[in-house]
């Protein structure tokens, strides 16, 4: 066991912590000391089952020596090159590495530090590729209720999750809204993807309707919605919205930060649906979470309508200081040959049925409203206390850290997504702590 480590409670006041509940926090904090393969010690020496891969960042699991070693030796080798107008040789073979496993076409990579700086750059690049096409009239950029793009001002304009835009002003102009899908009066309680709710992608024709397909560039999506509380998309509808996109004109962007590498069961989330978007975003398990990098995917026509002009001029006003920064780079390599490796990209199928067994076993217990699984994601729908939504899920996230499971809560929906190195015991144990708390709540 961890040897517990004193929590400095004199100093908690200067950091302002990020998506937190910091009053709360500071009186009662949860420290994390120590992370090795599925499991955290906390600073009070409990072991600590990570059922959310961190942040659905560490899907090779903790601790991954290979890891640490590759960005050890890069930061002694070459520390940093300057992103622009020069390269190094490790960003190069990542690209090249991540495009033979992305979805056939998806062959040219853009590099971010995080999925927010993904999603922008995803839209910049749309807006700038029908100006390039001769097409600038497509201005408009569509996004879906609920959903989730990261916390800059495009990402937080297209997404549709109120609390991340209503403190915001009037965000980017030009941007519009599809329905969401989640539908508990006809889906409830389903294993896997929902029957019932294609017909809701034809929400894009009636903005088409509206605004005329020339002012549209774009339709962002995550393909299943990960931070409003996990929804997956109905049986078709994803290939609905690929067809009215190409239908118009329209480029298709899936948001997979989430999705991406291997959390489906599948490598992305594309492949799993067989529905290819033209620009795919990405970040977390790119690097296992452990440095920061994300990537945007884009199309062989989008990257060549850029490479027109004089030779010498940028073509893509657009980069990050640490686009594709050596260190992550390296990261980036040893993450892939860890996926690689271990077969770990397509381990969520082999396991997704114990995992969805295991959570639909919670169905009638007290409160529990609907249960969600899709590869190793998983969600548990509680009905909201009245007059206190959010409660008894924040409840059971504390109730659970203290029995030594991870857990995370969105309103009043709890979402698992462990590291893909999951083994059944793990399940049990995950499962089972949960099933024991949602038992225990008011
Ligand atoms: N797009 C999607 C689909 C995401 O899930 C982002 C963009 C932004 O990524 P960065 O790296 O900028 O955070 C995300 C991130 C949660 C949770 O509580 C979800 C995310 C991040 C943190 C917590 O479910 N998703
Ligand atoms: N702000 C200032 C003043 C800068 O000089 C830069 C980059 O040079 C940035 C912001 C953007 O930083 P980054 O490239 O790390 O996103």
């Amino acid at each position: 066991m961890q040897k517990p480590v004193a929590i400095p409670t004199n100093n908690l006041e200067a950091f302002w912590m990020p998506f937190s509940a910091n009053r709360q926090f500071k009186k009662q904090p949860r420290m994390l000391v120590r992370a090795e393969g599925m499991n955290y010690w906390s600073h009070d020496g409990r072991k600590v089952l990570d059922g959310t891969s961190g942040l659905w960042c560490v899907n090779a699991g903790h601790g991954r020596p290979e890891i640490a070693d590759a960005v050890h030796a890069q930061l002694l080798e070459l520390d940093y090159a300057p992103a622009f107008q020069m390269g190094h040789p490790k960003v190069f073979e990542l690209a090249a590495r991540l495009a033979a496993v992305a979805p056939q076409g998806l062959d040219h990579v853009f590099f971010t530090n995080s999925g927010s700086e993904s999603v922008e750059t995803s839209l910049k690049i749309a807006l700038a590729y029908h100006r390039v096409k001769g097409e600038g009239s497509r201005i408009r950029l569509i996004g879906r209720e609920r959903g989730y793009h990261g916390v800059n001002f495009g990402g937080i304009s297209v997404g549709g999750i109120v609390s991340n835009r209503k403190h915001f002003g009037a965000l980017l102009a030009g941007v519009d809204h599809i329905r969401h899908t989640h539908d508990l009066a006809r889906n409830a309680f389903v294993r896997g993807v929902p029957e019932h709710g294609a017909e809701l992608a034809d929400d894009l024709e009636r903005l088409v309707t509206l605004h005329d397909a020339s002012t549209i560039a774009a339709v962002i999506v995550e393909p299943v919605a990960g931070s409003t509380g996990v929804l997956i998309p109905p049986k078709g509808y994803l290939q609905r919205l690929r067809e009215i996109c190409d239908k118009h004109g329209i480029l298709l962007i899936f948001d997979e930060v989430i999705t991406g590498f291997g959390r489906l069961g599948t490598p992305f989330a594309a492949d799993y649906f067989g529905v290819t978007p033209d620009i795919m975003t990405t970040a977390k398990g790119v690097t296992n979470g452990v440095v920061p990098m994300g990537a945007v995917f884009v199309k062989s026509d989008i990257y060549e309508a850029f490479m027109n002009g004089p030779e010498h001029l940028i073509e893509f006003f657009h980069g990050y200081t640490y686009s594709g920064n050596p260190v992550s780079s390296a990261a980036g390599l040893a993450t892939l040959d860890i996926y690689q490796r271990e077969g770990l990209l397509t381990r969520g199928v082999e396991l997704g049925e114990y995992f969805a067994d295991a959570l639909h076993g919670l169905k009638g217990l007290p409160h529990v409203i609907d249960i969600r699984n899709i590869g190793l994601v998983g969600a548990v729908e509680l009905e909201p206390i009245a007059g206190a939504p959010t409660k008894r899920a924040f409840s059971a996230f504390l109730e659970c850290y203290e029995r030594g499971v991870m857990i995370r809560t969105t309103g009043d929906i709890i979402a698992l997504s462990p590291p893909l190195i999951i083994e059944k015991s793990d399940i049990d144990l995950l499962v089972g702590t949960l099933a024991d708390v949602i038992k225990t709540l008011q």
